[in-house]
């Protein structure tokens, strides 16, 4: 255990002395659930979502997000449009796309915009055409029948689903159970009280078809007569050689990731995780053994954190590191 702890002791420090240049906005934690309906405000668990999954990222639930001279208003009041996208992106790619950057992103683009109570639909769209490359997502049109966006959602599609004064996610079908997932960024909202959950908490909830195909009203998630944007996925899951964490870059999260998935397994956790996604975790875990070697150890920690080194000081930015490193 001396070395674990020499180990993630040289990681500490090194990590508060480059900290600005290694952060990567985007490095969600392993022990995230999956799945999750990253939440809007901070009442509904924002906050403690941020705080304890992606504590990197910029808050978001303060964060302003005005019609014309509207003063006041926040992507936790109002980001439900924003979060259907994110929510669905996150489960089908585990790539986190920033609340704050899709809300600056309209607000330039003239779709949050006097007259709207949220957004635009033609957001919808045009994110997908500008974006949809980084995830793999298309952008396959729209409908107002509950009946058509189920059988999308049925096909492998994902939408982004209106309900009465709402946006919520339907991400998947479980053709078993036959229910549909639903994620919804304000789980604390009163008409949350009329539906079963999976996981209130992070605002999951498998759901038969009955509930969406009801005409949409007030306090219930019909989505008949309402507005669905419908998408499709095919994202290919990958990271680089010693990107244990599939954050997009070698760095010292990474053997930070290695050490606690070694502590972790050393101390009989069944399945430790790299990744909170289960088809990136499976890449992150082939990524994350640096030596080849077919086992996940000390030794890739220390290849990883010698990778690291190599590349930073080549590019000049840390000249301590080489202090910690042997
Ligand atoms: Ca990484
Ligand atoms: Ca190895």
């Amino acid at each position: 255990m001396e070395i674990i702890k020499k180990l993630a002791a040289a990681v500490l420090t090194i990590s508060s002395a480059v900290s600005i240049i290694t952060f990567d906005v985007q490095a969600v934690s392993p022990d995230t659930p999956y799945p999750i309906a990253w939440q809007q405000g901070e009442k509904s668990g924002a906050e403690l979502q941020r705080s304890a999954y992606i504590p990197e990222t910029e808050s978001w639930c303060h964060y302003p997000w005005n019609r014309g001279t509207e003063t006041g208003n926040t992507v936790g009041k109002a980001g439900c449009s924003l979060f259907s996208v994110i929510n669905g992106v996150y489960y089908r790619t585990g790539n986190f796309i920033s609340p704050v950057f899709l809300a600056d992103y309209t607000l330039e683009k003239g779709y949050r915009t006097e007259g709207y109570s949220g957004v635009k639909v033609e957001f919808f769209e045009e994110f997908a055409l500008e974006y949809g490359d980084e995830y793999g997502m298309t952008y396959a049109g729209n409908t107002d029948s509950a009946e058509e966006t189920l059988a999308h959602v049925r096909a492998g599609g994902v939408s982004s689903s209106n309900i009465y004064g709402h946006w919520v996610t339907i991400a998947d079908y479980d053709a078993e159970n036959d229910l549909y997932l639903m994620l919804d960024s304000s789980q604390l909202s009163t008409r949350c009280d009329n539906i079963e959950w999976t996981d209130r908490q992070n605002g999951v909830a498998w759901l038969s078809a009955d509930t969406f195909l009801e005409e949409g009203k007030s306090g219930y998630f019909g989505i008949d007569g309402r507005y669905s944007a419908l998408y499709n996925f095919d994202y290919t899951f990958s990271a680089e050689h010693c990107d244990a964490d599939g954050s997009g870059s070698v760095d010292l999260g990474d053997s930070s990731a290695v050490l606690g998935f070694y502590a972790k397994g050393s101390a009989g956790y069944e399945n430790p995780k790299l990744h909170p996604h289960p088809i990136q975790n499976d890449v992150c875990i082939e990524a994350a053994d640096a030596d080849s070697n077919s086992v996940i150890d000390i030794d890739d920690a220390k290849e990883i954190l010698s990778k690291y080194a190599e590349t930073a000081s080549s590019n000049g930015d840390a000249e301590q590191q080489s202090d910690f490193i042997e």
